[in-house]
C-alpha cells in the first residue's frame, strides 16, 4: 500500500526518486493514491476569464500580459461586474462547477476592490466554486476577497526557487511564498502550480513541487501547466517539454499531495488524447474548459465533450476536493 497520509517534509533527493521509477510504477502508485482519496471517473470542469487583460508591469518570460514584450496582445480595462457574470452563466450552463478569473496586475489597486468583490459574490450565488488570480495581496486585500467569499486564491510559484531568477525578475520566489502564506492565513483555499517547459530541469520541477509539497498545507489545488511559448517573449522559441515528463511531473504532484486537486491546466491544445488520458491515470483530476484560457486556444466543447465519452468520465460537482476549508 502507498502511504496516502499528506506528509510536508519531502526532500528533493525522494522526489528524484520518485520520478525515476519505471513510468508503470510511478503511474501505478500515482492512481493508487488517487483512487483511494478521489472517487474514479470524476473531472472537474474550470472555466477561465480573463478580466483585466495585458499591460502587465511583471516581467514574466512566458506572458502574453507582460507589458514589457511585444505579443501583439492589447490591453484592455477592468471587465464590467455584469459581463463577467454573464459569462460566468454560460460556464455554467456548458457544464463548468469552478470559475476562474485572472487578472494582469502586479497586485489590485484599491479602487478595483468593489467590482472584485461583487463578481466574486455573483458567481458565487451561482452555485459555482470562485476563484481569482490578481497578482499580489495586501493582508487587507486577503481579508476583502475572504469576507466576499472566495473560495480559491491561485497565484502560482511557476518553477524552483533556483531558476525563479531565470524567468521573472521584478519579483521574488519569496514574495510568491509570502502572499500564498497570507491566502492560507485568511482561510482562502490556495491554488499554486507552476508551468512545465520553461527551459528548466527535472531537478527544478522536483524543486517546485518540494515547495509546494512542503508548505504548511498542501495548496488545496496545483496547476500544472505545460508552456504555451508566445511569439515576443524570451520563450517564444522554447522547444516543447516531453509529454512523458510531463505526466511524471503530475504522477509525482498527486504522489506528494494525495487530498489537492492537481489540474492538467495549459498546452492540452497540443496534448493527443492519449498524453491526457495518461495524465488523469497518473492522478490529474480538472481541466480547462472553453474554446480560450487567459489569452490563447484551448480545445472547445465538442472536442473535450468526445474526450469525456472516450474515456468515461463525468464532471466532478463544486466542492469535491477533500482538503477544501
Ligand atoms: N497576474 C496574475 C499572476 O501572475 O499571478 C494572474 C494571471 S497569470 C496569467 C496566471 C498563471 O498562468 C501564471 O502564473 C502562469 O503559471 C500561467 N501562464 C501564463 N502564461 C502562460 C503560458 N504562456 N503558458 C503556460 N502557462 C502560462
Ligand atoms: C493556471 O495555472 N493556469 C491558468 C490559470 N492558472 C489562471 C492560466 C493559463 C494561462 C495560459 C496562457 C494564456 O491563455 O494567456
Ligand atoms: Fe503579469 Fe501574471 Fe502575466 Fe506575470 S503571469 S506578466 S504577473 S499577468
Amino acid at each position: 500500500m502507498s502511504d496516502t497520509l499528506p506528509r510536508h517534509n519531502w526532500s528533493k533527493s525522494e522526489i528524484e526518486a520518485l520520478y525515476v521509477q519505471s513510468l508503470d510504477a510511478l503511474i501505478g502508485q500515482a492512481l493508487e493514491v488517487k483512487r483511494a482519496n478521489w472517487p474514479d471517473g470524476a473531472l472537474q470542469k474550470s472555466q477561465l476569464l480573463s478580466i483585466k487583460t495585458g499591460g502587465c508591469p511583471e516581467d514574466c518570460g512566458y506572458c502574453s500580459q507582460s507589458a514589457k514584450y511585444d505579443t501583439g496582445l492589447s490591453a484592455s480595462k477592468l471587465m464590467e461586474v455584469k459581463k463577467v457574470l454573464a459569462g460566468a452563466r454560460r460556464a455554467k450552463e456548458a457544464g463548468a462547477s469552478r470559475y476562474c478569473m485572472g487578472a494582469a496586475w502586479r497586485e489590485p489597486k484599491e479602487r478595483d476592490m468593489p467590482a472584485i468583490v461583487a463578481m466574486i459574490e455573483g458567481v458565487r450565488e451561482m452555485g459555482m466554486e470562485t476563484c481569482m488570480t490578481l497578482g499580489m495581496l495586501s493582508p487587507e486585500q486577503t481579508i476583502q476577497l475572504k469576507d466576499a467569499g472566495l473560495d480559491y486564491y491561485n497565484h502560482n510559484i511557476d518553477t524552483s526557487e533556483e531558476f525563479y531568477p531565470s524567468i521573472i525578475t521584478t519579483r521574488t520566489f519569496q514574495d510568491r511564498i509570502d502572499t500564498l502564506e497570507r491566502v492560507r492565513e485568511a482561510g482562502i483555499n490556495v491554488c499554486s502550480g507552476g508551468i512545465l517547459g520553461l527551459g528548466e530541469e527535472r531537478q527544478d520541477r522536483a524543486g517546485m513541487l518540494m515547495a509546494l509539497g512542503n508548505l504548511t498545507e498542501h495548496p488545496q489545488s496545483v496547476p500544472i501547466n505545460m508552456l504555451i511559448p508566445i511569439e515576443g517573449t524570451p520563450l517564444g522559441e522554447n522547444a516543447k517539454i516531453d509529454a512523458i515528463e510531463f505526466v511524471r511531473t503530475i504522477a509525482v504532484a498527486r504522489i506528494m499531495m494525495p487530498k489537492s486537486i492537481v489540474r492538467l491546466s495549459a498546452g492540452r491544445e497540443w496534448m493527443s488524447d492519449e498524453t491526457q488520458a495518461l495524465c488523469f491515470l497518473a492522478g490529474a483530476n480538472s481541466i480547462f474548459v472553453g474554446d480560450e484560457l487567459l489569452t490563447t486556444k484551448n480545445p472547445g466543447q465538442d472536442k473535450d465533450q468526445a474526450l469525456f465519452d472516450k474515456l468515461g468520465l463525468e464532471p466532478m460537482p463544486a466542492h469535491s476536493c477533500p482538503s477544501e476549508v
